[in-house]
């Protein structure tokens, strides 16, 4: 993999951090921009105490020099702010009697059981702190980092929250142009006018009833260039790699890939989209007359929009705690309840597009890869006149 990134940090621990490796020298920069993208994953109506607490920013450690990169490995840590209270409680070297009573009780759904299981802990906390969701701030900043080379080249991503609970918004396809100003000023993230005031209150209703909802997100990618990805290998595929990194994150449970569950309700000939031609003075280009592929042929993009979905479970910390088996005694008991979002699908949306650009600059450094700036822009720029004058 030319492009790499590995992350370490707890959700109360003292900070997050993060090391990526194999971007190119010359990619500038905008701490503004980055810390701009943390700021989004904090909002969406529905989180709980901790946002409030919270301030993320990144600091940035090494590989960046007055704004560019250099080409060696990037650094940078995201501090916890909230670690003030849980020093004791998450000491690296301190008195396990100064930490508070252990988590026992494993809630279902979490970490907590299958985590205690695997690594042998007896306090659940040591399973559920990393596996938290708290980490999805580092993968922001990093998503915020390819970003910044994705727009060098005029790749835009953003996304749109189209289901809380049961309540769902209009999914007509729309620009980015058209999408970004309206979910920005929505507090859960919907363009539709209509859906985005009956998802908060649909919010407001499972907090009232100490319940959690999930929802479903898009997330669309415009001026991907045709061919990123391959059919050469299993492994290479596009939209095999999409999934996987949107189903990584925390509470993700099911991904498409376009119109992709619809589409398997209906004949060929209503799903696959139309090659057309615009000839141009140089040549001309390729296009789809509709789009329900969702802009990948074969494991290859087409050129055409990115647009991947994905569905998150409801948040299982519940307020109105599920039963639940005491690790120690084997008894039946209430799960423990700790402090908690009650939906958190408009910051997974923002999440989603972090980790469509990093797929997406990692696919796009295999096939343009260069140790530089200026390198990586011949390479680019050879390619699309090679497709224009095809
Ligand atoms: C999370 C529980 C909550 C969330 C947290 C993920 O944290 P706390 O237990 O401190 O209230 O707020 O998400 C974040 C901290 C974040 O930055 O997104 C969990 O158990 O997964």
């Amino acid at each position: 993999m030319i492009l790499r990134m590995l992350t370490a940090g707890e959700s109360h621990g003292a900070e997050l951090m993060a090391i990526i490796e194999g971007l190119p020298a010359g990619v500038e920069l905008s701490l503004e921009r980055i810390n701009a993208e943390l700021a989004r994953r904090q909002r969406g109506y529905g989180r709980g105490g901790r946002m409030a607490i919270e301030k993320d920013s990144a600091q940035f450690v090494a590989g960046v020099r007055f704004g560019k990169t250099t080409g060696g490995p990037i650094g940078f840590r995201i501090i916890n702010r909230d670690h003030e209270k849980w020093r004791d409680e998450m000491a690296c070297f301190g008195d396990p009697n100064l930490a508070r009573k252990q988590l026992t009780r494993p809630r279902p759904g979490h970490s907590d059981l299958v985590g205690a299981l695997k690594y042998n802990h007896r306090d659940a906390r040591d399973a559920l702190e990393r596996a938290s969701a708290r980490n999805t701030a580092t993968r922001v900043a990093c998503g915020a980092i390819a970003r910044e080379l994705l727009r060098e080249f005029s790749i835009d991503i953003c996304s749109r929250v189209l289901t809380i609970g049961d309540v769902h918004a209009s999914a007509a396809p729309q620009t980015i142009a058209v999408m970004r100003p309206r979910v920005e000023a929505s507090p859960v993230r919907c363009s539709d006018e209509n859906a985005s005031p009956r998802m908060c209150a649909a919010i407001d209703a499972a907090r009232k009833l100490r319940d959690s909802l999930g929802g479903v997100f898009e997330v669309v990618a415009e001026g991907v260039m045709v061919g990123l990805g391959s059919y050469s290998e299993w492994d290479r595929r596009l939209d095999g790699r999409l999934a996987q990194a949107l189903m990584s994150i925390q509470a993700i449970k099911a991904v498409e890939i376009g119109d992709g569950f619809n589409n398997a309700f209906l004949p060929g000939s209503k799903v696959h989209d139309p090659i057309a031609y615009q000839r141009s003075e140089k040549g001309g280009h390729f296009y789809r007359t509709s789009n329900h592929a969702g802009g990948i042929e074969a494991g290859i993009s087409t050129g055409e929009p990115l647009v991947v979905r994905a569905a998150m479970k409801p948040i299982p910390t519940l307020a109105a705690a599920l039963p639940s088996v005491d690790l120690e005694s084997k008894e039946t008991f209430l799960a423990d309840v700790e402090r908690t979002d009650s939906c958190a699908v408009p910051a997974a949306a923002v999440v989603g597009e972090a980790v469509v650009a990093w797929t997406l600059t990692q696919a796009f450094m295999e096939k343009f890869g260069g140790d530089s700036m200026s390198e990586v822009r011949r390479h680019v720029d050879g390619y699309l006149a090679q497709v224009e004058s095809y």
